[in-house]
């Protein structure tokens, strides 16, 4: 257990500047330039990371390539592959204190849910693909028997990881696990906003015995090292979680190049459902508070949207509010906090103006909607609640990436069903309701990747997490993922 004492100790200490890493070795942007990395928790420079070029990214490109084309790893007999990722996972945990702490002064999330959600999860995820590496087998196709049909799976070969700023560590696992796992070479770019444990987290896997070239990693603005990453003719996957707009850059990126394969993963307007039949509502509105205003609300599956049973609706509501009304907000690095820092300002200011745009609407102001503790220099904000929100307001269609919670009443299932999915987005949602019945055909009916039963979160890695509609393609999680990093190969033989 982690005690307060332990994360104080690490909350000043000087972080030294980043850099780049590409072929094993560390090294300076091709003209020298870096980037300011601003904490959330009191808007100071923290350090500063490299503000990699399209250069660099080309150098990154053709390490991860020679990497793959000598085969120094895909080669490597399965179960060397796998110790050399179990280690980098020990490596991991036996830092992931300092790796959490680093990370929230760079990103904002509370630490109690940093510490598993980052280190915690990020170990896991990799420890769960490397036992995978010997036990992906090939096929024999059920053929005439003059014939014999194999089915190979092989490694595709560079993959670009473009990474958030939410979760760093997590997400890059999802990514990082399979397609390593897979064989393939990967070039990651982390968020300019949350890059510095990421880094470290690559740098452990050399340290692990990943061999130089595997993995790279390239830090700086996305419209320069992503662009250059997403128009290369000599990557062959994009690994993408962000924001939509970037993700139609990066498939119109995708067609005007050598037509790599884009996954993305888009966020969501996730619909959380509660039926007036619920059997416990005061744990229902626990959960469905901590399910959006949690790293207050910069999760991609937070239930954004509570839709909920008119004859239930200010009972629930009032639940609602109560519980976020007592979560606490503010000191990222104290263990009791329950929801951190807004990411950045730019962040802080779209959630605010959401706030605005919704009243402007028609939607009420039921709580929070300000920014607090402003002494702190910090970005942070009190959970939101909107009531009277209709389907056509912004805050129903655009994802706010913040503590705001849009809620409507509905009157029928069908009516809940049709709400659930009136948006464009397709990620998650949650049904709350103490009919097993209603429960399987609400989680037939709601067009999404996900949908949490009586819970809202925390699926694991067993499960693939994607989205459906304009929330991506390609789920992230589960033995799925390898389908992203493997090609098939026939070999079709006369006998
Ligand atoms: O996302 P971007 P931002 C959503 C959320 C949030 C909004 C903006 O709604 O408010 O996106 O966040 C890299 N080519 N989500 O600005 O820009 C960038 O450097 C290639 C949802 O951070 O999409 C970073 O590494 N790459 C979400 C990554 O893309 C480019 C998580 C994501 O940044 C690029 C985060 C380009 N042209 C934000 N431009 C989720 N799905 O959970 C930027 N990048």
């Amino acid at each position: 257990m982690t005690d307060q004492s332990q994360i104080d100790a690490l909350r000043d200490i000087e972080i030294s500047p980043r850099s780049l890493l590409i072929d094993g070795k560390t090294t300076a942007a091709s003209d020298g330039a870096t980037l300011d990395v601003i904490s959330p928790l009191n808007g100071r420079v923290l350090t500063t990371t490299a503000a990699g070029t399209a250069d660099d990214a080309t150098r990154a490109i053709a390490s991860a390539r020679a990497a793959f084309e000598d085969g120094r790893w895909r080669n490597m007999p399965p179960a060397e592959r796998k110790k050399i990722m179990l280690k980098w996972a020990d490596l991991i945990e036996a830092e992931a204190l300092e790796l959490a702490v680093m990370g929230v002064r760079d990103n904002g999330t509370e630490i109690g849910m940093a510490l598993r959600a980052e280190p915690g999860s990020a170990v896991g995820t990799l420890r769960w693909y490397a036992e995978a590496i010997d036990k992906i087998y090939g096929e024999i196709a059920p053929t005439a028997p003059e014939f014999l049909g194999l089915i190979h799976h092989e490694p595709i070969g560079v993959v670009a990881a473009i990474i958030p700023w939410n979760f760093p560590l997590m997400i890059a696992a999802w990514k990082l696990g399979p397609a390593l796992a897979a064989g393939n070479s990967v070039v990651l770019k982390p968020s300019e906003t949350a890059s510095l444990s990421l880094i470290r987290l690559c740098e452990l896997a050399l340290e692990a015995g990943l061999p130089p070239g595997v993995l790279n990693v390239i830090t700086g603005e996305g419209r320069v090292v992503g662009e250059a990453l997403s128009t290369s003719m000599d990557v062959d996957v994009i690994a993408f979680t962000g924001s939509g707009g970037t993700g139609r850059k990066l498939m119109m990126a995708s067609a005007q190049s050598n037509m790599k394969r884009c996954y993305l993963e888009l966020g969501g307007k996730s619909a959380n459902v509660v039926f007036a039949d619920t059997k416990d509502l005061a744990q229902a509105a626990a959960v469905s508070a901590a399910g959006i205003f949690r790293n207050s609300g910069q999760v991609c599956v937070a239930g954004s949207r509570l839709l909920v049973e008119r004859s239930i609706h200010d009972e629930f509501v009032e639940a609602l509010g109560r519980a976020a009304a007592t979560m606490k907000v503010g000191d990222p690095l104290d263990l009791s906090t329950q929801a951190g820092a807004i990411n950045n300002a730019t962040q802080l200011d779209q959630n605010l103006q959401f706030v605005e745009t919704a009243q402007a609407e028609g939607g009420t102001l039921f709580q929070g909607g300000t920014q607090i503790l402003r002494n702190t220099g910090g970005y942070f904000m009190e959970p939101t609640i909107i009531t009277d929100v209709a389907q056509s307001h912004s805050v129903a269609q655009k994802e706010v990436f913040g503590p705001v919670l849009a809620v409507t009443p509905f009157d029928t299932e069908e009516e809940a069903v049709r709400l659930a999915n009136a948006t464009n987005y397709g990620l998650a949602g949650g049904v709350w309701t103490n009919d097993i019945s209603r429960a399987h055909r609400m989680v037939r009916a709601m067009h999404t990747g996900v949908v949490h039963v009586n819970t809202y979160g925390g699926p694991d890695v067993t499960v693939p997490m994607g989205g459906v509609k304009q929330s991506g393609n390609g789920a992230d999680k589960s033995l799925h993922a390898f389908g992203k990093f493997l090609d098939l190969k026939t070999a079709w033989f006369k006998l």
